[in-house]
């Protein structure tokens, strides 16, 4: 088989059989191609596969009800019929007997590359045409908090962080780049549907050798990469609020906060500044009181308040940041510090919240974007944060808080998961097993045997991309690629779209899921509506044979980065913000309304209700991995090259360890309230003293499923960390930090089992 294009979150590439594996050649585009796309070389035919459909033996025997056994039971290989039936069969008995608000599909999760085949989108479309809707889950586990807060005080986090400032911009314009958590190129690696060049490294260079300064403020060295040529500013984890109001006090103190500027352009800063000089509550928020929170000494924060001042500055907000309870206040404090400085919408300057995030921020945009697969309407209006799933089957019709409404969490029954792994992006994961145990029924479609599919009653077969057609692109990438299959799917995988065909063929409602339209030809209509609406620009572009045949269609862009806040700038009655009056809110009178301790009318330090303490003297942070995309294909070769005796590796100052015995490469032990989780180490004096790193992504494995407090023998810090919303307005994700003790472990509890195939799953 030639080559031929294909791609993935993490980059572009061709592909050639070789063998069992696969030979992958970046795509030649690519400045900077990602290491990860190493992982695809040998899964294709990996015992982590899933093969065949396979049921859960309590489940088939007693029929659907909540059960203890879920993720500890055995498993039976089916028949593609009987597992259809019995899907069918199901959704049919809980839609008729509690109506689709009884079945949740919000099926959070990255899933692959592809537009068509995107799992979610399937799901969605599957529930909305076959029973007329489902219980959804609104924004994301990478920035809920963001993505709520920030359309109240500025816009929308599309705006803020992909229409913001662009990297272009700062590799010109920026004089100092201040950035709260980092830039990793970890994380710019990845963009959800695609990335073909990666251009982050390169504008950090330029930007640096221009002269730009690059200040990284964060408790982990490596979030700059050496290309920045920057300072480290080590803080305490969940910090940075903390500092950033001390920064505020010093600005306003010195007389070197923008007055005009906050004055012109903003509401509320005399309300922010009675917090800060201690007019409102009698607590002065200078340097002296920051130093005692975030570590940072106070002479430090004094000079660098000083060095920004009549600078050009761009200030960045990781998202990690606002991954961890009151996450919503590093986010808002970002703004109002670029207000303060004077720079929102001057070039290069000004707030790109979490640039480097993600591969799509800071870009250019398509002129027109490869259509999504439509959805259908959804006719049940109930939905939930998507973080607080564990909350909801386990207080079925408790109120609880979100965004200035008080709604209730919905009855479920079944639960429809594709392209997500709960048990890699959730918290608290002896809290989500007996969660998912209140549930009648979970089907699971995988490619892969994750911990999610082993929790599953049904599990369904699902091909990865390689194995199918589809379009690869994202709105901020100039290239759509063709994306053709390298591989005959394994076993008996089905993609997405057949799967779901099938069962809405038995439901009576395939007409409706398909439109009569095979993969191929809904390929071709999703590319025709592309063409049209290029036509209508004046941008001629081949038919789809061609462009499936050339494998790679470079679309035309606007550059227009920054727009919104430089008309702002330029003309704030003309071109107002999207916000109550306009203007950036220091103070928010509609959050002020929502009378939320958690989350005040304006920005706040509050100290987070988990704290290290005697037991649990070590903050830990559970932060994305550099080997793979969250969990996806952690078997992979990148992947598995990189963990030590198969387990995950974590991160440990050399003092830590000493004071307990700990060498490096020695097996630990970390532990809190919620689990146990084992891990290799390595010694680095990166990371700062009284933290320890374990990034997320090693599949979870339990070495007894139905404890209490699990031990995870691979390296899930997703068994360590809070499953608690970031605050009432966001209710996010905050899996970023906990707290931990480490100790050195010595005991022998086995080979890690994440990757062996199920018991009864017969081998091909
Ligand atoms: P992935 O590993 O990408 O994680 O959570 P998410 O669930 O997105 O899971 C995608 C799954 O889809 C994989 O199991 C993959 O095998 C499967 N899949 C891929 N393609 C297909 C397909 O075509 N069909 C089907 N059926 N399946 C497919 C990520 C989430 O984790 C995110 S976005 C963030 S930002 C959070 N980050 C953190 C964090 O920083 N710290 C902690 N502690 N926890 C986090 N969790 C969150």
């Amino acid at each position: 088989m030639p080559p031929v294009t294909h791609s993935s979150h993490w980059g572009a590439f061709t592909a050639t059989p070789a063998g069992d594996e696969l030979h992958i050649t970046p795509f030649a585009g690519d400045p900077d191609p990602s290491p990860l796309l190493d992982n695809f070389t040998d899964v294709l035919r990996h015992p982590a596969r899933v093969t065949r459909p396979m049921v859960r033996k309590g489940w088939l025997e007693q029929g659907p009800g909540p059960d203890a056994r879920r993720g500890a039971d055995e498993y039976i290989a089916i028949s593609w019929a009987q597992a259809l039936d019995l899907a069918a069969n199901e959704l049919q008995r809980v839609a008729d007997s509690f109506g689709p608000q009884a079945v949740f599909g919000g099926s959070y999760g990255w899933s692959s590359a592809g537009r068509f085949h995107h799992a979610q989108s399937q799901v969605h479309r599957f529930l909305n045409t076959t029973i007329g809707g489902y219980v959804r889950s609104v924004w994301s586990y990478s920035s809920a908090a963001a993505s709520v807060i920030l359309p109240h005080i500025a816009a929308s986090q599309d705006e803020i962080s992909r229409r913001g400032v662009s990297w272009r911009e700062i590799a010109e314009h920026s004089e100092i780049v201040l950035s709260f958590g980092g830039l990793a190129l970890k994380n710019s690696q990845v963009a959800s549907g695609g990335m073909s060049e990666h251009t982050e490294r390169g504008y950090m260079r330029q930007a640096a050798e221009r002269g730009a300064q690059f200040i990284s403020i964060s408790p982990l060295r490596h979030d700059l990469p050496d290309e920045a040529a920057g300072e480290w500013i080590p803080v305490r984890p969940g910090t940075d609020a903390a500092l950033m109001l001390a920064l505020l006090h010093t600005l306003w103190r010195h007389g070197l906060s923008d007055e005009d500027f906050l004055a012109r352009y903003c509401t509320g800063w005399p309300t922010l500044v009675a917090s800060l000089n201690g007019t409102q509550d009698g607590t002065v928020r200078d340097a002296a009181w920051a130093e005692a929170i975030c570590g940072v000494p106070a002479a430090h924060i004094v000079a660098l308040a000083q060095r920004l001042h009549g600078k050009r500055v761009v200030v960045t907000v990781a998202h990690s940041l606002q991954r961890a309870q009151h996450g919503e206040q590093p986010v808002w404090l970002g703004m109002v510090l670029a207000a303060a400085l004077g720079q929102p919408g001057l070039p290069g300057g000004g707030y790109a919240y979490a640039l480097g995030a993600l591969g799509h921020y800071g870009k250019a945009f398509n002129r027109v974007s490869f259509p999504s697969l439509p959805q259908g309407n959804n006719g049940v209006d109930e939905f939930i944060p998507v973080a607080r799933i564990a909350d909801m089957l386990l207080n079925t019709g408790a109120p609880f808080d979100f965004n200035g409404q008080r709604r209730r969490y919905p009855h479920i029954k079944l639960a429809w998961w594709a392209g997500g792994n709960p048990f890699h992006h959730h918290q608290d994961l002896a809290r989500l097993r007996h969660a998912f145990c209140q549930l009648d029924t979970l089907i699971v479609h995988e490619h892969s045997l994750t911990a999610t599919a082993r929790h599953a009653d049904l599990i369904l077969p699902a091909t990865m991309t390689l194995e199918r057609e589809d379009v690869g692109g994202a709105p901020t990438d100039r290239h759509l690629f063709a994306m053709h299959p390298v591989a005959e799917p394994w076993g008996d995988a089905r993609d997405d779209f057949a799967i779901f065909r099938d069962i809405a063929a038995r439901l009576g409602r395939e007409e409706a899921f398909t439109e009569g339209r095979t993969v191929r030809e809904w390929l071709q209509h999703l590319y025709g509506q592309m063409q049209e609406k290029l036509a209508q620009e004046g941008v001629k572009t081949p038919d789809f044979d061609r462009f499936w045949q050339q494998g790679v269609l470079t679309l035309p862009q606007v550059d227009d980065g920054g727009r919104m806040m430089r008309r702002f700038r330029d003309d704030p009655d003309a071109h107002p913000l999207p916000t109550p009056d306009g203007k950036i809110q220091i103070y928010s009178a509609t959050i002020a309304s929502f009378n939320y301790a958690d989350c005040p009318g304006h920005p706040v330090w509050l100290t987070p209700d988990e704290q290290p303490d005697a037991q649990h003297p070590l903050w830990l942070i559970a932060n994305q991995p550099a080997t793979r995309l969250h969990s996806q294909l952690d078997y992979g070769r990148h992947s598995a090259r990189h963990k030590q005796q198969g387990k995950e590796v974590c991160m440990m100052h050399p003092t830590d360890a000493a004071a307990r015995g700990i060498t490096e490469g020695a097996m630990i032990m970390l532990h809190n309230l919620r689990g146990a989780v084992l891990a290799a180490v390595t010694l680095s004096e990166n990371i700062m003293p009284g933290v320890v790193q374990l990034p997320t992504g090693a599949w979870y494995d339990p070495v007894d499923p139905l404890a209490a407090r699990p031990l995870c023998r691979h390296g899930n810090p997703n068994v360590l960390t809070r499953d608690i919303g970031t605050s009432s307005l966001g209710q996010g994700c905050s899996g970023q930090i906990t707290v931990v003790q480490v100790s050195l472990f010595t005991g022998d509890v086995g080979e890690v089992q994440a990757f062996v195939p199920l018991n009864q799953q017969e081998r091909l």
